[in-house]
């Protein structure tokens, strides 16, 4: 799962980047000017997974992730940077919006941005609507099938959304009607965090971002969130350790970092859960979907034990802390299931896979 970052020039895209990937790509003030696409992967904290971790003290622990995407910034007006695959392939979007003062940019306004990157996207996908609307209109005149027809009635439909300046994540499609046009990679029809870029003097505003710049609308659109960060403070929280981070985020009057929250936001916006295996060598948060069955989930871990599978054994993350990691504890009180290949598996369960490969 690939999470793409957008912005107007300038609003700290890169630098979050770096925050989220803990990679070190040089921000816009070194910037040469060339247009440069990044790819990284970013690890979600997970305080359970700590907690397994302290649990089992096996050899090695990791936790969930996702792939991350850094494009040049996208200027009002100019699209070009949009069509970059790796960026189209993205299944969610982290829009930075900018609210710290840049003496080259004017006065900051995430309102007014929030809506012309919207715009950006609106008119992305219009054009390759009416684009494909155009061959369609030739080809059925030509021969009528019904496949094109169909196509055409739902691409008429997204049509008259995008001209009304809503974006197709708003729009209700039947999962039929969503697959038919899942290859067009619409760009307004991904999951959007909108995150607030604040000054580092305003950072207690955070929590109320959205009635302080008037975000509220956009807020209350399906499939987008609005979050916030100081990625300047956050540079320097990143550069702390322990007991020094903490003294430093308590003078902020943070709880923890907030890019730990930027990274949970993106994970749920991509709509994954984790489950987790347990055990010596390794304590290991998996990203799956919402929804996803037993024998899928153990195809993540390996796609040997998705063909052999046979039973799951499941429990409750909370239950297995209660016991202290005890299975066999967990046994005796019966809060070990066993559960079928359709078992819908939920976040925080902590999965055993028994299975049995044919030779
Ligand atoms: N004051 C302040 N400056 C920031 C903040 N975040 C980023 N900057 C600065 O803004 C400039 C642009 O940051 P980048 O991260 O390169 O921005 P970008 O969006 O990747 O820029 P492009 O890729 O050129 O579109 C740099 O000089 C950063 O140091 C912030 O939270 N506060
Ligand atoms: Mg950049």
């Amino acid at each position: 799962m690939k999470i793409g970052l957008i912005g107007l020039p300038r609003s700290g895209k890169t630098t979050l980047f770096n925050l989220l990937t803990g990679a070190k790509v040089a921000t816009a003030r070194y910037d040469t000017g060339r247009a440069e696409l990044h790819t990284g992967v970013a690890r979600v904290p997970d305080p359970r997974v700590d907690t397994l971790s302290r649990l089992f003290t096996p050899k090695k622990t990791t936790y969930a992730s996702f792939e991350v995407v850094d494009l040049a910034g996208i200027a009002k007006g100019e699209r070009a940077g949009l069509e970059t695959k790796d960026f189209r392939d993205a299944d969610a979007l982290l829009h930075v919006v900018r609210a710290f003062e840049d003496p080259a940019l004017g006065a900051p306004d995430p309102r007014r941005d929030l809506v012309d990157l919207e715009t950006e996207l609106l008119l992305a996908d219009l054009e390759v609507v009416d684009r494909r609307l155009e061959r369609l209109v030739a080809s059925i005149k030509k021969q009528r099938k019904d496949a094109e027809v169909k196509e055409q009635e739902i691409l008429r439909r997204l049509k008259a959304a995008l001209e009304a300046e809503t974006p197709l994540r708003a729009v209700e499609l039947s999962a039929d009607d969503a697959k038919a046009v899942r290859g067009f990679t619409f760009l307004s029809q991904k999951p959007i965090l909108h995150c607030v870029n604040l000054p580092e003097k305003s950072l207690a505003a955070g929590p109320r971002v959205v009635e302080q710049y008037g975000l509220a609308e956009a807020a209350a659109r399906p499939r987008t969130r609005v979050g916030w960060v100081s990625a300047v403070i956050e540079m320097e929280v990143a550069e702390l350790q322990g007991d020094e981070q903490q003294a430093f985020l308590a003078d902020l009057g943070l709880k923890e970092p907030a890019i730990h929250r930027v990274l949970s936001d993106c994970y749920a916006l991509l709509g994954l859960i984790s489950f987790f295996t347990v055990g010596e060598d390794e304590v290991r948060a998996w990203p799956i979907r919402d929804g996803t069955r037993a024998q899928d989930a153990a195809g993540t871990v390996h796609s040997d034990i998705a063909r052999g599978f046979i039973r799951a054994e499941v429990n409750g993350y909370d239950e297995l802390v209660a016991v202290q990691g005890s299975f066999a504890d967990l046994r005796a009180k019966g809060q070990l299931r066993l559960e079928g290949k359709d078992y819908v598996v939920r976040d925080g369960e902590i999965c055993h896979f028994r299975f049995n490969v044919a030779k």
